[in-house]
């Protein structure tokens, strides 16, 4: 190979204060996880000699630790989208260390191209296979690497060995062309490929290859439990009624789903459920319970963006990779979260909310309206355009010392005209055709905690007239009773009449 192969110190002395980065993979998977290393540790060289370093970054999602964590740790993140997930990097938006801009997945790498966002002029990116021509075989995700390497003027591979290189013809590589150009996007099923198996850089920009042999950085799921295992049945059920109210097709319809303890839960209720026929996926994070129901023949095919599996079951894929290769693709995710397939497919669209309010808003990222968690994802590509819009959570938090369904949610991510359906332990209120009054009745009779229920029907009895009965003065008492007492139970509307 013409290519040079160097160190990840090397790498990461080609990167500069300032610079803009972008990063092959999506979640975990896929992830560079030795230039950044180095990087990070060049930062803390450089902040030790008074020198700043910091560099901008652009991601597919949420990143391992060896990325998002190390550079967060060292101080050297100035600006960070579309999503994350990290701990130390949580602690350092929050403290306006690094600033992040929460971006729809599917628009991130549109906003790129168009110019919307600094241009990224290094691309680090996750390789099985280079070819010298530039052809690049990527790993277990996709993400926005086809549009980094195309507008970084300096490309930086690492070659991991721990991927097969017998993954080449999992990943279906198609770039729309941008507007007034723009056709739609030819998927007519979630098993259509229209693109091409690898990522063509030109072969020049590549200025080293990092060798590394290293797996992802995915932990295992938290197993499922009581309230877990009851939303997953609540949703199984509702769909198996949908199906025989003739509101979703016998043959079913393509499912998305969430990330997370309670997104795994309702794929696995959905796979034990006897009324629900083997189902289709069009995703963007595939998660073991995926694979665990392609085994049991209950998936028939998923699309998605990334293979987010924990180490048994990527071992299961790799193990038998011509098998799955049949059954999986992997995705940019300007087209595994497009708004424009999302609706001509009819996606069964299911999601987690931090916390819902009584007119069915969603909060998806501020936990009690200021401190981001993780960011909106792919949520709103999914729940806007879905045939079937649901969204999923506990009714409670923090041993109760939180109700999830409040007056006012504190921030808004989906608004009452995106979301269909929400889904607790307790049960199911479908919001389709419900004025808001109607909607606030109907999520506290079904779907809040029984140590809630009073508070929130009180609410209602506060007098306000009006379309939406909200109380101006009171809407956050909920919030503000958790933030003085630490327990949302201490509110008291005789005190807010
Ligand atoms: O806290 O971590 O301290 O235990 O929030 O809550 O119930 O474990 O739920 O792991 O499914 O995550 C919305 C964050 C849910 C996720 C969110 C606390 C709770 C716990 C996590 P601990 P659970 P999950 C495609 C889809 C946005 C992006 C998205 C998410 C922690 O689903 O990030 O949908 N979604 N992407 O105790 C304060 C509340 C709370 C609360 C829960 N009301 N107030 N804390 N918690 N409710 C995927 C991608 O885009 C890649």
């Amino acid at each position: 190979m013409g290519f040079k192969f160097i160190s990840a110190e090397e790498a990461a002395g080609l990167i500069k204060n300032d610079d803009v980065i972008g990063f092959s993979g999506f979640t975990a998977a896929g992830c560079p996880k030795a230039v950044t290393i180095a990087l990070a540790k060049k930062a803390e060289e450089e902040h030790a000699k008074g020198k700043p370093f910091k560099v901008g970054m652009y991601t597919g999602a949420s990143t391992g630790d060896s990325v998002d964590g190390q550079l967060a740790r060292a101080n050297a993140i100035k600006f960070r989208s579309p999503y994350q997930s990290n701990g130390d990097l949580r602690k350092a938006l929050n403290a306006h260390d690094a600033h992040y801009f929460d971006l729809h997945l599917s628009e991130i790498q549109q906003y790129l191209r168009y110019g919307f966002l600094p241009r990224p002029n290094i691309a680090i990116i996750e390789a099985a296979d280079v070819t010298e021509d530039g052809k690049i075989t990527l790993t277990s995700a996709v993400g926005i690497a086809p549009t980094i390497v195309q507008l970084a003027d300096i490309v930086i591979v690492e070659l991991n060995k721990f991927h097969p290189k017998e993954l080449s013809g999992i990943h279906d590589i198609y770039q729309p062309l941008d507007p007034p150009y723009r056709r739609e996007i030819p998927v007519y099923k979630p098993s259509d490929r229209i693109g091409v198996p690898y990522v063509q850089v030109d072969p020049k920009k590549i200025v080293g290859i990092v060798e590394t042999n290293l797996p992802n950085e995915i932990g295992a799921f938290v197993p499922t439990d009581e309230v877990t295992d009851q939303i997953g049945k609540n949703v199984a059920d509702f769909f198996a009624a949908e199906m025989k109210a003739g509101r979703i097709p016998a043959s079913f319809l393509p499912v998305q789903s969430g990330v997370g303890n309670v997104a795994n839960a309702v794929l696995g209720a959905m796979g034990l459920s006897k009324e629900i026929p083997a189902f289709e996926v069009y995703t963007e994070v595939i998660q073991d319970s995926v694979i665990a129901l392609m085994k049991e023949n209950r998936v028939k095919f998923a699309s998605g963006c990334s293979l987010t599996l924990s180490a048994e079951a990527l071992s299961e894929v790799y193990g038998n990779l011509e098998l799955y290769k049949q059954k999986l693709v992997l995705r940019p995710q300007e087209i595994s979260n497009s708004p424009e397939v999302a609706r001509r497919l009819g996606l069964i669209a299911i999601n987690t909310a931090l916390e819902a309010d009584i007119f069915g808003n969603i909060n998806s990222t501020h936990v009690v309206g200021t401190k981001m968690m993780n960011g909106i994802g792919g949520s709103a590509d999914f729940c806007r355009n879905a045939y079937l819009s649901v969204f999923t959570t506990p009714s409670v938090a923090k041993d109760g010392k939180i109700s999830a369904i409040v007056p006012m949610v504190s921030h808004v991510d989906h608004s009452e005209h995106s979301v269909k359906i929400l889904i607790t332990e307790f049960g199911v209120a479908d919001l389709r055709g419900l004025a808001p009054i109607q909607r606030a009745e109907s999520i506290i009779e079904n779907c809040v905690h029984p140590e809630y229920k009073k508070l929130l029907s009180d609410y209602l009895k506060l007098g306000v007239k009006g379309h939406t009965p909200q109380h101006l003065e009171t809407c956050f008492a909920f919030h503000n009773a958790f933030n003085k007492t630490g327990d949302m139970r201490n509110v008291d509307w005789s005190l807010c009449k």
